[in-house]
């Protein structure tokens, strides 16, 4: 069995991203690549961009919707982070040159009013801790072939992150029900999807809560006033140059991009 060298993986997952090619899974040659290895990969990669003077903007978390997990074939919730230079303004283009075969999602993100620390977080102390929520499209460009993968290769890819367009924050108030926010993503003017706020782990919350649960093992917390990404409410949808995008999220507002 071949060893696993850490940074020669993470390097090899960076330089798909800055040369916008696709790669073979890393578990093609290390097929005993386990998820704590590739969470090891991950954070090389996150201190590499890190060391490069890139600024993280927040966590994500990953696979925490039904029709997420079913389309990639993938049972488990995943995190990764998003940095600075992913960001796109609302309504602004994204240029297509810059990325290798990317899919759309709509989501609902978190900013929260205060650190939370797990282990043992629930998703009503995440409610209690939030000051905004967010919404989202996210853009993820798996680096691997064909956008197809297994659960350490993903994790190691920082979780396919590859650009994120907020709407407006809108402050959180407990009558705002997470589970019934309806959303609705379209592409040219035509309807590609919709769901609710439910699909993602039953409530949004309990996605940032699973996710302080998980960094609480690397010793790491969730911070305030960081953007915080729970996942995709539906399948992601591949992405064509010339396409524009919008989701509608029910009493969260419109976010959406177009790609050139
Ligand atoms: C992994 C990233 C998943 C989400 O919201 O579920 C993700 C992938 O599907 O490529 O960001
Ligand atoms: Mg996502």
């Amino acid at each position: 069995m071949k060893t696993i060298d850490i940074q020669q993986l993470a390097q090899y997952c960076l330089s798909a991203e800055e040369e916008k090619r696709e790669i073979v899974r890393i578990t093609e040659e290390y097929p005993n690549l386990t998820v704590e290895d590739a969470y090891l990969i991950q954070e090389e990669l996150v201190n590499i961009k890190l060391a490069q003077g890139k600024k993280i903007l927040g966590p994500k978390m990953g696979l925490t919707s039904r029709p997420k997990m079913v389309q990639m074939g993938v049972e488990e919730p995943i995190y990764g982070f998003i940095f600075d230079y992913m960001n796109v303004p609302n309504q602004e283009v994204v240029s297509m040159s810059d990325l290798i075969h990317p899919k759309v999602e709509a989501e609902i993100a978190f900013v929260l009013g205060k650190d939370i620390e797990g282990p043992g977080i629930t998703g009503a102390q995440v409610l209690a801790a939030t000051e905004y929520v967010v919404p989202a499209l996210e853009i993820i460009d798996s680096r691997y072939q064909n956008f197809k993968f297994t659960l350490p290769d993903v994790i190691a890819d920082n979780a396919s992150s590859s650009r994120v367009v907020f709407g407006e924050k809108i402050p959180y108030s407990n009558d705002l029900d997470l589970e019934l926010v309806g959303v609705a993503i379209t592409i040219n003017g035509k309807l590609r999807d919709f769901g609710t706020g439910a699909a993602v782990l039953g409530n949004p919350a309990q996605s940032v809560a699973m996710l302080a649960n998980m960094l609480s093992r690397k010793g790491k917390k969730l911070k305030k006033g960081e953007v915080i990404l729970t996942g995709g409410i539906t399948e992601a949808l591949l992405l064509e140059t010339g396409d524009a995008v919008t989701a509608k999220l029910d009493g969260l507002g419109e976010v959406s991009f177009s790609i050139k």
